[in-house]
């Protein structure tokens, strides 16, 4: 008897030891999404290990890529509703809950971007905003900011979005101004959303979904990507 329990005890601490090691929480690892997309690592949306600025600076981090929409490798890092009042910070930010990236991810990212933005909201509708005119913001351009949770508030350089673009001044009256709205709150009086986009000065989208140039009347949620 005693040798037969001595046996099972071997048995469950051999099984134990040769038990599969733990599924790899990542999809794939590469410099972007776009490398990993274009190496054909991998092709799903999901999660994965980047390393925005490559060798040193920053470590890699976990961050969810969208393989499909727009050409695909496009990364994740802001998903933002009107009415919340906080813009969090998360380590990993998902399509479950509301939240901006690090700053020192998203400023790794932003000096690394390649193309631009890409934005989808609650309903699957997609736009997009070319690099050279993120950096082309007269109000508040992509290059300077460097905080996104402090990104959005209204009356900051008079800048209301992450970036903005107005044809005459940077006051968000005259309904001449581009925005990519990433606030805190709404703001009722101008009718600016805590996530919403704007293309009504000389600055327009590349793509642009909605019938009417600001997207608020028709979305209250936004995903943020990099490419
Ligand atoms: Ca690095």
């Amino acid at each position: 008897m005693i040798r037969i329990l001595f046996l099972i005890a071997t048995i469950s601490l051999v099984s134990c030891a040769s038990s599969p090691p733990p599924k790899l929480e990542y999809l794939a690892s590469g410099q972007s999404c776009i490398e990993i997309l274009n190496s054909g690592k991998s092709s799903k949306d999901g999660i994965y290990m980047i390393d925005p600025d490559g060798p040193g600076g920053i470590a890699p981090f976990k961050a969810y890529c969208d393989m499909t929409h727009e050409g695909g490798g496009w990364i994740l890092y802001a998903h933002h509703a009107d009415g919340v009042a906080t813009l969090d910070k998360k380590e990993l930010v998902n399509k479950s809950s509301f939240g901006v990236i690090e700053n020192k991810k998203w400023n790794a990212l932003r000096v690394n971007m390649k193309s631009g933005m890409m934005f989808i909201d609650e309903n699957g509708l997609v736009s997009t905003l070319s690099l050279p005119k993120l950096n082309s913001g007269n109000c508040s351009s992509i290059s300077s900011v460097s905080d996104l949770s402090a990104a959005g508030e209204l009356g900051k350089g008079g800048s209301g979005g992450l970036w903005h673009n107005e044809n005459n001044g940077c006051t968000i009256t005259g309904g001449d101004y581009s925005i990519v709205q990433l606030r805190g709150k709404s703001y009722k009086n101008y009718k600016i959303a805590g996530s919403a986009l704007y293309q009504q000065s000389a600055l327009k989208f590349d793509k642009w979904p909605y019938s009417r140039d600001w997207s608020y009347e028709d979305q209250n949620t936004l995903l943020y990507f990099v490419k």
